[in-house]
């Protein structure tokens, strides 16, 4: 399929580059183009989202429409990518949550190469592991509150299981965003963006189609949390969800709870069965934020009336409650890494510079600090916030298992890509260094890594 026929909303600019981009394809024939059509193909062009008839967004897009499209690939059947950008800035795509080659898992500072505008990449990548993954880019935003995780750069991705770990009757995806980001300085100094737009896959709540359900029916809910910055809580009044995965990775322990919380890149995979007719909203729990747009409807058939929302009273979360304890003896083989986090204030006005083991991205990484992987080995990641932030921490191109909690809390069995972990708080991570290539750390805040959290491993 020729992707560019099929683009709804391209701008002026936009199709200029584009003849430009035909002009310099003509040196391939047409029939060898479409006999090589890609697997996956991604424009990255200009796009004004209609979150609400009140609220249009400039921003950009992944083949005209926020979230991007839902790609479905089999574990380990290879896919040829293309990715086209006509935008006026470098890109990168960065695969959230697979076992890629830094060459193309999408981080620069892996040695990803940028996609120039008007040019494109093709690569073909082999997806694993499987589960609820997405894509995003993965440039920087700085002072610019339109940029990178700030815009409409990301969507879906399922890699299909070979079984599927529980029986559903469909799938609903759901994307959570903020937009339209503004600093704010506390008074002490310090600036973090507030946002007043949010949506959930585009829309403010009530200006979107509802997700029309049937009684009885059993609906698998994947639902990532995109935001630039924020965590967010959810909940489906009348409803709870049985959690059936965390990052994509099926958790031990499956549970039923009332509500959800994800941190920024986070994904929450979960069953609700539709055993309430009515009109419902699903949505942010804390009322500014729904406020502001976070929800949306869920219809039953042959129900009407104005949507009911019922107000939870407090915010109940926990990654225990899907994970085994872990009353094994500590296993010596396990290699021990720290990594303290804090910040270093830059002045009054100014942001903080963020320090991993008291350096910043990328004085941390050069080859005298960057931590060197032994290919086999397991590493224990001690993640010591000694910050006054929360930080969704991520690591490319590996799963890791959470081993400790905040509390103290051994655990085992939970495996993820990204941890919460709260200001001045602990947690601890293992992971099997068993995907040989530089691999990127990092806060998944887009502010925190813009201004120095981030962190590259090598291998020896
Ligand atoms: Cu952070």
């Amino acid at each position: 399929m020729r992707t560019e026929m099929s683009l709804p909303t391209l701008t002026r600019r936009g199709f200029t580059k584009l003849s430009g981009l035909a002009l310099g394809s003509l040196a391939m024939p047409e029939a060898a183009r479409a006999a090589t059509a890609p697997d996956v193909s991604l424009v990255i062009a200009p796009y004004t989202l209609e979150a609400s008839p009140k609220h249009h967004i400039k921003t950009l897009a992944y083949n005209g429409q926020v979230p991007g499209p839902l790609f479905r690939m089999r574990e380990g059947q290879e896919q040829t990518v293309e990715i086209r950008n006509l935008a006026d800035e470098p890109e990168v795509v960065h695969w959230h949550g697979l076992f890629l080659p830094p060459e193309i898992d999408g981080a620069m500072e892996e040695g990803t190469p940028m996609i120039a505008p008007g040019a494109s990449a093709r690569f073909t990548m082999t997806p694993t592991p499987a589960g609820f993954r997405w894509y995003h880019t993965h440039t920087f935003a700085g002072k610019n509150l339109t940029k990178a995780q700030y815009g409409g750069l990301h969507g879906f991705l399922l890699i299909e299981p070979r079984d599927n770990p529980a029986p559903y009757d469909r799938e609903v995806f759901l994307g959570l965003h903020d937009w339209r980001g503004q600093f704010l300085g506390s008074d002490d100094g310090y600036m973090s963006p507030v946002y007043d737009v949010t949506t959930i896959n585009g829309k403010m709540l009530g200006f979107g189609d509802p997700i029309k359900v049937k009684q009885g029916e059993r609906v698998m809910m994947h639902i990532l949390n995109s935001s630039p910055t924020e965590i967010h809580w959810i909940s489906f009044s009348g409803h709870s969800f049985k959690v059936i995965a965390l990052d994509g990775n099926v958790v031990p322990e499956p549970q039923t709870v009332a509500m959800l919380r994800l941190s920024p890149a986070e994904r929450v995979s979960a069953i609700v069965e539709m055993n309430n007719p009515g009109v419902w909203v699903l949505g942010e729990v804390r009322k500014h934020v729904q406020g502001t747009g976070m929800g949306i409807v869920v219809e039953y058939a042959n129900s009407t009336g104005r949507p009911t929302w019922t107000q939870p009273e407090e915010l109940v979360w926990s990654y225990r409650v899907f994970a085994e304890a872990d009353n094994a003896a500590p296993n010596p083989a396990v290699k021990m890494m720290e990594l303290v986090f804090d910040s270093k204030f830059q002045g009054h006005g100014n942001e903080e510079l963020w320090r991993i083991n008291g350096f910043s991205y990328p004085q941390n990484s050069t080859p005298e600090h960057s931590p060197l992987l032994q290919a086999g080995e397991r590493y224990r990641l001690l993640l010591k916030n000694k910050s006054m932030d929360d930080h969704p921490l991520h690591l490319h191109r590996h799963t890791f298992e959470v081993r400790r909690l905040e509390d103290g809390a051994a655990i085992a069995g939970l495996r993820k890509d990204v941890v919460l972990v709260h200001a001045g708080k602990t947690a601890e991570v293992e992971f099997v260094a068993n995907n040989p290539g530089d691999t990127l750390f990092h806060c998944h805040q887009q502010d925190h890594m813009d201004r120095g959290f981030m962190m590259v491993f090598r291998y020896a």
